[in-house]
């Protein structure tokens, strides 16, 4: 399997997020692509580093004002009197008032949703970076003609819409490989496997008939995001009929995460998908410190195995998964079993 990565991500490494109110050790870490890209080595899979795309493929999915937020909001901030290490919101917009202020302190709670996506000094080149590996891998599928290949990217990016970061996420890498398959596959599904709904890519393609979304993840009724991935959302306008939310039961392990798996593969097919992605998160994982599922190291391996029985060209993209020590056997375990399923 060709695995795009870098340490490029290193530049952001934000010690804190609020949780609850209150300042937490972050868990979207370093260490998380570390352990993944020495699993992905010991494997023998080929390990092999992003190539510049520049801005356009980006511009595709986000806003141009949330852009430059995103590059100038740190040193903005810095300008401030008295202040902290990391951007984050403070008064956000509502259902009532959505005017565009022009200070940093507004435009961060306008383009922030969530206490738990902190703009470090290094966060833009790491966001960015981590799309270009997004692209590369995505590339791997276009020029190289691969069947497969793994973006191990960090960080993640599917809490991130257009025009909003959130959950740890920046840019949304796996819409931005999305459009750019879209050059040869104009039919893709994006099948999100990570524990939290991926919220942001739904809400990037809600209205297209071309991108179905498929999200596997825990109840939002009492679990981030809160207020996305109910199973009454199918998508509006052209993109009617191509949302799919599987929301489980706190506590589900591997037999309703495999089941799901089925309701997703049938949507997948009747959607006539020539091209998958997939958010792959390990945070579904039953020892996972934010989880929520019960899913074991050996149901990656077998939901892997049927992903790739479907026989699509895929594009793996990396979301969550925040039990270090278990990152690399999760990724050691999902694609040994992709591998085993292209091979049956
Ligand atoms: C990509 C991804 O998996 N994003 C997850 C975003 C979850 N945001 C909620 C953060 C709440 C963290 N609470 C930490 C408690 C630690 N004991
Ligand atoms: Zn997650």
């Amino acid at each position: 399997m060709l695995v795009v990565t870098d340490d490029a991500h290193l530049t952001h490494q934000p010690a804190e997020i609020l949780s609850r109110g209150r300042p937490t050790p972050h868990v979207e870490i370093a260490r998380r692509a570390e352990e993944l890209q020495a699993a992905a080595k010991a494997a023998g899979h080929r390990l092999s580093r992003p190539t510049e795309h520049g801005m356009d493929p980006i511009k595709l999915v986000h806003d141009d004002g949330y852009l430059k937020f995103l590059e100038t909001a740190w040193p903005r901030w810095q300008a401030l009197p008295n202040p902290t290490p990391y951007v984050h919101p403070y008064a956000q917009p509502n259902r009532r008032m959505t005017g565009l202020p022009t200070g940093v302190t507004g435009q961060a709670g306008y383009y922030i949703a969530t206490n738990s996506a902190p703009i470090a000094e290094g966060t833009w080149a790491a966001a960015v970076a981590s799309a270009e590996i997004a692209l590369t891998a995505a590339d791997g599928l276009l020029l190289e003609n691969l069947d497969e290949a793994y973006a191990l990217c960090r960080p993640p990016g599917h809490h991130a819409f257009s025009d909003l970061a959130g959950g740890f996420c920046y840019l949304n890498n796996v819409a931005i490989a999305a459009e750019h398959l879209g050059q040869r596959w104009p039919k893709r599904a994006i099948l999100d496997i990570d524990v939290h709904h991926g919220n942001g890519t739904q809400g990037i393609f809600y209205e297209r008939g071309d991108v179905l979304f498929v999200s596997l993840h825990g109840d939002p009724s009492d679990y981030f995001p809160f207020f996305a991935g109910y199973a009454n959302e199918t998508g509006a306008g052209a993109g009617k009929g191509a949302n799919l939310n599987l929301p489980l039961p706190q506590g589900a392990g591997d037999g309703p995460f495999q089941e799901a798996l089925n309701t997703a593969f049938e949507a997948i097919r009747a959607h006539g998908a020539e091209a998958l992605l997939v958010s792959l998160g390990f945070d579904a994982f039953e020892r996972d410190p934010i989880g929520c599922l019960k899913v074991t190291t050996a149901g990656f391996g077998e939901a892997a195995r049927r992903i790739a029985d479907l026989g699509l060209p895929t594009l793996l993209v990396q979301e969550g998964g925040y039990d270090c020590d278990n990152l690399g056997p999760n990724l050691t375990s999902f694609l040994a079993g992709f591998e085993a399923g292209r091979a049956a």
